[in-house]
């Protein structure tokens, strides 16, 4: 596979990082997608010079799943709403306090070492789908049970042979074996408290980005590590953390609508007039460019992966690497806000959940998509404050139900989620929304879903046999021609944008140790 002609990029003379460095002994990285991940690798190889560096994005921005729009009088997060343990060990945290992006919560001592374990407290209304506002006594009694259990989940973690394959029919099981206590023996009491647990199982999807807690596997569901922090959001949008490292990036490092076709690896590219040297790589793009590199750092998303690995890579990936991403898990989690002309909440109300009182997790969910999407919907966070926001309720949806919903009109959507807050109010002329606004991730054709999680079937390992670098014998004389970053490949911060950002910086770091040893003879002939 030698020659080939190149329209632009590499054969032009690389800029960006170390433009003026451009010359035969400098290594060329092309890094593939412009999410944390990929912003955060092209920083941390800005920072040395000692490489040229091209970020070629798909999308015509940068941020990938992280995403803010306006909307109302403020702005929607259609990606990563919260940064998830704000604290010292947390680098969005500390990138997002360096560039002075965050409000004067989230730098408050205790904020930072509040323990909340994934789940912070907020002040919340629970309505059932009988039209009334549930007892918060016997709400808070059933998910206080299930935030007991699903801690007990995380305690399988090394062990040989769990009780059964996933979290969610472990917690089914010790939910059976409470059943006779529930509710204090009482009928009409139990059966809240097992709607109560279908509804803390739903919003355990969305936190997962699962179709099912089925799904998950329970083994290694301890490895995911919550740091402390009470979670918090930007004043100025999510988008401003990306558009900020994007600034700093020497111009022409970026280009956008640059969507890449295919990697050709192992291979032994030359320029056109230029004999002197070959690369091992060739990165072609969707609109014919081609890109020439030593390495290329690949963060696309796993649900892309899932999709088009067998074509994007030629030749293709070890088969370690193709089970790895068959196995892990990649779900849908969206976002429907709802901005309101009056808010029908009180102001102190953050959050709203939603219970359907005639379900159970112990009997088996509805696969009527049509008629019963809108029951996964687990709720809304109220959007705060409204002189910023308007009167705007954020609404998650995960699973088959959510990708369900991407198929609707905005209409539909809209007219669903009016009778659905009717019946749950009781108002049956609550008036509807003023509009709407949501997100479609599992149809996004360069995400196809939300987050990763580790699905039964998989482990630990597959994480780190994602992030493995290609070639994988060490001694290849043209070592890390492909790596793999984003937050499917962090064994303990996956979903989150903090584990895409580390990922990132540990594939830079990779290439800057290597860059730290002279090119061999062989990449140099
Ligand atoms: C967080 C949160 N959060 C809600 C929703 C979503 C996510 N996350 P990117 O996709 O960003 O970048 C890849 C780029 O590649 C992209 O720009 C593509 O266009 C491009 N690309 C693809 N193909 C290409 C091609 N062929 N050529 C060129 N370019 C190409 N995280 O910390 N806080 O509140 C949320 C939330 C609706 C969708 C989130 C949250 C996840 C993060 O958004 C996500 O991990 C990172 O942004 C990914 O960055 P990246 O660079 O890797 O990829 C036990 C246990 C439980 C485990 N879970 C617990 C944590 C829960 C996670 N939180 C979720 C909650 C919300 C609300």
């Amino acid at each position: 596979m030698r020659g080939g002609s190149m329209r632009d990029g590499a054969g032009q003379g690389v800029a960006g990082a170390a433009g003026a460095m451009e010359g035969h002994s400098v290594r060329r990285v092309v890094v593939v997608g412009a999410g944390l991940a990929g912003l955060g690798a092209v920083q941390r190889l800005c920072g040395t010079g000692s490489g040229s560096v091209r970020l070629l994005e798909a999308a015509a921005r940068a941020g990938g799943r992280v995403c803010t729009r306006p909307f109302a009088s403020g702005l929607a997060e259609m990606g990563a709403h919260w940064i998830h343990g704000p604290s010292p060990g947390n680098p969005v945290f500390c990138l997002a306090t360096h560039y002075g992006l965050l409000g004067p919560e989230a730098a408050r001592e205790e904020n930072q070492q509040a323990e909340v374990g994934g789940h912070p407290p907020l002040p919340s209304i629970t309505y059932g789908s009988s039209g009334r506002v549930l007892s918060p006594q016997a709400v808070s009694e059933a998910r206080d049970l299930f935030d007991t259990l699903l801690a007990s989940a995380r305690d399988f973690l090394g062990v040989e042979e769990p009780p059964v394959p996933s979290v969610g029919e472990y917690v089914r099981a010790e939910i059976t074996r409470r059943v006779p206590a529930l509710g204090g023996g009482k009928e009409d009491a139990r059966r809240l408290q097992l709607a109560v647990l279908a509804a803390c199982l739903k919003l355990e999807c969305c936190i997962s980005g699962t179709h099912s807690m089925d799904l998950v596997a329970l083994q290694p569901f301890g490895e995911y590590i919550s740091l402390p922090g009470l979670d918090c959001t930007f004043p100025g949008g999510y988008s401003s953390l990306p558009e900020r490292i994007l600034s700093a990036l020497p111009e022409g490092t970026v280009l956008l609508n640059k969507g890449v076709r295919t990697i050709q690896w192992q291979g032994s590219f030359r320029e056109e007039g230029d004999n002197a040297r070959d690369f091992p790589v060739r990165v072609e793009c969707e609109d014919g460019d081609a890109f020439l590199a030593d390495h290329v750092i690949v963060t696309v998303p796993l649900g892309f992966l899932k999709e088009h690995h067998q074509d994007f890579f030629q030749p293709p990936l070890p088969e370690r690497k193709v089970e790895a991403i068959r196995r892990l898990g990649f779900g849908t989690n969206n976002k429907i806000f709802l901005e309101f002309e009056q808010p029908f909440w009180e102001p102190q109300q953050q959050l709203i959940t939603v219970v359907w009182e005639d379900e159970s997790p112990l009997e088996k969910p509805s696969t009527d998509l049509e008629a019963n999407w809108f029951k996964k919907l687990i709720g809304f966070v109220v959007l705060q404050p409204p002189e910023q926001y308007g009167h705007v309720l954020c609404g998650f949806i995960a699973g088959k139900e959510s990708e369900y919903m991407e198929t609707l009109s905005d209409s539909e959507v809209l007219s669903t989620m009016t009778h659905v807050l009717r019946t749950l109010t009781g108002n049956l002329l609550l008036p509807a929304p003023r509009s709407m606004l949501r997100s479609r991730w599992h149809s996004a054709p360069y995400t196809r879903g939300s987050y990763s999680y580790v699905a039964v079937g998989s482990s630990g390992d597959d994480i780190d046999i994602l992030a493995q670098p290609l070639p994988e014998d060490p001694k290849d004389p043209r070592p890390l021609q492909l790596l793999f970053a984003g937050e499917a490949t962090h064994r303990t911060f996956y979903s989150t944008t903090h584990g895409a950002l580390l990922s990132g910086w540990r594939e830079a770091e990779r290439l800057n140790q290597l860059f730290e040893t002279p090119l061999s003879s062989e990449v140099q002939k």
